[in-house]
């Protein structure tokens, strides 16, 4: 792990990084050379919280894509200089949430649009299958993720139900949701959630299976679920981008 001070763009101060190690993905030599990143281009920043799942999907999508980024850790607890809830912040991203990716002179928010954008401009290492229906798929299921079970048990709305409710409240609604994607799985997946290929479902599954694991869903009625998000666990690129590897993760969890 290594910090590094670097220029921040436009109107943000220079302020410290994280530059997440080059991942026994990148490193290896049975996977393509990095594609997107020209020696002394800039490198992307990603605004991202430890904990957040939806920063982890673009921590792992840049690391599949073999993309180098740093890291500018952004506290959603309103703790440190860097949090979500600061005027410079919503400069980034108005809705205040994480992730946000500053790339190519932009500033781009939302984890799926994120994903969408590294997908059009670097296309070398596809998280999209080539076959027309198979994509489909796995925009189905990171809909069915991203838009069906995530926000319902997202720490705001978790807030806002109240410390006395909130912990069944997540668990009823990823269980509802889990129960339809177990079914969808089952039609979709082969060694991965669509046919043998990594794409963005996959991206987004293993997230989501934290987060069920975080708020104790028994997960034993979701055999595919929980065979896909242990086959991928054990992905470098997963590894290394997770919750547990990050700059902000508490000394308690770190490295666990
Ligand atoms: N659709 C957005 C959702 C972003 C989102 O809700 N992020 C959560 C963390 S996973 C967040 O920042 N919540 C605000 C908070 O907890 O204060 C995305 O996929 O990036």
């Amino acid at each position: 792990m290594t910090a590094l001070r670097l220029l921040a763009p436009k109107g943000l101060q220079r302020v410290q990084f994280f530059r997440p190690p080059l991942s026994a993905s990148m490193a290896s030599s049975s996977v393509p050379k990095m594609e997107a990143t020209v020696a002394d281009e800039p490198r992307p920043i990603l605004y991202a919280t430890w904990l957040s799942s939806c920063s982890w999907r673009v921590r792992i999508a840049l690391t599949l894509k073999q993309i180098p980024y740093d890291v500018q850790a952004t506290s959603l607890l309103q703790v440190g200089e860097h949090h979500a809830y600061t005027d410079k912040y919503r400069e980034v991203n108005p809705m205040q949430t994480v992730p946000s990716l500053q790339i190519d002179g932009h500033s781009l928010c939302d984890s799926v649009a994120i994903m969408h954008y590294l997908e059009e401009t670097r296309p070398k290492i596809p998280l999209l299958p080539q076959d027309v229906m198979k994509r489909a798929k796995v925009r189905e299921i990171v809909e069915l993720i991203c838009s069906a079970i995530q926000p319902l048990q997202n720490r705001l709305v978790l807030e806002h139900v109240g410390k006395e409710k909130s912990l069944v409240w997540a668990q009823h609604w990823i269980a509802r949701g889990f129960q339809g994607l177990d079914r969808v799985l089952a039609g979709s997946a082969g060694k991965y959630c669509v046919g043998d290929e990594l794409s963005m479902a996959d991206v987004c599954l293993v997230p989501q299976v934290f987060n069920a694991r975080m708020y104790k869903v028994d997960l034993s009625p979701y055999p595919n679920i929980v065979r896909l998000d242990h086959e991928l666990q054990s992905l470098p690129a997963f590894k290394s981008s997770h919750p547990h590897q990050q700059p902000d993760c508490p000394p308690k969890f770190a490295g666990k």
